[in-house]
C-alpha cells in the first residue's frame, strides 16, 4: 500500500491547547519506519495549515469557529486530492479535523460511484450542530456534519453526504443528552462500552465489515485517543474511564487489516503535552501499525512506562 501521511495540526475544535503537537509526536514515536517496516511506501506530506480564515473573535457560543472552517475547507480538498494517490492518514489534531477528512474522501467516494462508510472510535458521539452543543467546542461535532445535519452555517458545503446507516460507533461511554436525542432517531449503529463488556467487541465489527465488503463501499476509520482507556491512553483532554483495552484496540485494527476494507484512517486527539514519555503516541503508532498488517510476532519488544 501507499501511505500518505497528512499532518493536520488542528487545535481549534476545543479549549485546551496541545492537540497540535500531535502530528509531530506520531512522527517522533516511529510511524514512518513501522509503517515502512511492513512494506507499504510511506509518503510524508507534511503538516498542512488551514485555508484564509477571519480571525475569530470571544463573543459567540462557539470555539474558534472560523479556524475550523479555514481547517474544513483546506482538509477537504486535500482528503479529496491523497485518495487518487494511495491511503490517506491523517495526524491530528484534534476531531475537528474529521469535518473536512471526512467529508473529502466522501465526495472522492462518490466520484467513483462507491458508498462511503465510517467507523468512529471514541468514547464520544461527536454528534452535535454548532447549536447543540453546550460546550461550543467543535471538535463534538464531526458526525452531526458529515451525516448532512443543519445548522452548519459558514461551513463548506457536505456535498456528498455519509447515509446514517453507514456509520459505526463503538466505545461509547459519554453522551450529551441533545446527541442521544438525535442518535436514538437516527440509523446510525452505535455500540456502548456495556454492549462490548456483554458481548465482545469481535462480532459488532465483522457485522459492520460485512455490510462494507457487500456493498462494495470505502471505509474511513477515525480513532479517538479517548477510545482507549485513559489508564493506557492518558494523553487526550477529554479522558472518559471505562475505555477499550489494549488488545480490543488491537483486535479491532487487525480485523480491520485482514477484511482489506480500510481506505483512509485519523488518528485524532492526541496531546502530546498531557503524556508520560510518549506512551499514547507510541500505542497509537502501535495500534496503525496492527491496522497495516503487523501481528503480535513481528510487534517489537516495547514496555510502556
Ligand atoms: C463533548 C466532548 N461531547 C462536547 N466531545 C469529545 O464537548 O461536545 N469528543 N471529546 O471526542
Ligand atoms: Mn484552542
Ligand atoms: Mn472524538
Ligand atoms: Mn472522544
Amino acid at each position: 500500500k501507499t501511505c500518505i501521511l497528512i499532518g493536520a495540526p488542528v487545535d481549534s475544535g476545543k479549549r485546551r491547547d496541545g492537540c497540535l503537537m500531535g502530528p509531530d509526536a506520531f512522527r517522533t514515536a516511529g510511524l514512518t519506519a513501522a509503517l515502512s517496516d511492513l512494506g507499504h511506501r510511506v509518503e510524508d506530506l507534511g503538516n498542512l495549515s488551514p485555508a484564509p480564515f477571519t480571525p475569530d473573535t470571544d463573543d459567540g457560543p462557539l470555539v474558534a469557529p472560523n479556524e475550523t472552517i479555514g481547517w474544513t475547507k483546506q482538509l477537504m480538498a486535500s482528503a479529496e486530492q491523497a485518495m487518487t494517490q494511495g491511503m490517506p492518514i491523517f495526524l491530528g489534531g484534534d476531531h475537528a479535523l474529521s469535518l473536512g477528512s471526512v467529508a473529502g474522501v466522501a465526495n472522492y467516494a462518490a466520484d467513483q460511484g462507491r458508498p462511503q462508510f465510517v467507523l468512529w472510535l471514541d468514547a464520544h458521539t461527536d454528534f452535535h450542530t454548532p447549536l447543540t452543543t453546550d460546550s461550543g467546542n467543535l471538535h463534538g461535532t464531526p458526525v452531526g456534519y458529515f451525516t448532512g445535519r443543519n445548522d452548519f452555517n459558514g461551513f463548506p458545503t457536505v456535498n456528498n453526504p455519509v447515509p446514517q446507516e453507514n456509520v459505526c460507533m463503538i466505545g461509547l461511554r459519554s453522551v450529551d443528552t441533545p446527541e442521544r436525542m438525535a442518535l436514538e432517531a437516527s440509523n446510525i449503529h452505535r455500540h456502548d462500552m456495556r454492549d462490548i463488556d456483554e458481548n465482545g467487541i469481535a462480532r459488532p465489527l465483522s457485522a459492520f465489515l460485512n455490510r462494507v465488503a457487500q456493498a462494495n463501499g470505502f471505509l474511513h476509520v477515525s480513532l479517538d485517543v479517548d477510545f482507549l482507556d485513559p489508564s493506557v491512553a492518558p494523553a487526550v483532554g477529554t479522558t472518559v474511564p471505562g475505555g477499550a483495552t489494549v488488545r480490543e484496540g488491537h483486535l479491532i485494527c487487525e480485523m480491520l487489516h485482514d477484511s482489506g476494507l480500510m481506505t483512509s484512517l485519523d488518528l485524532v486527539e492526541l496531546n502530546p503535552f498531557l503524556d508520560e514519555r510518549g506512551r499514547t503516541a507510541h500505542l497509537m503508532v502501535d495500534l496503525c501499525a496492527s491496522a497495516l498488517g503487523r501481528r503480535v510476532f513481528d510487534r517489537p519488544t516495547r514496555s510502556y512506562p
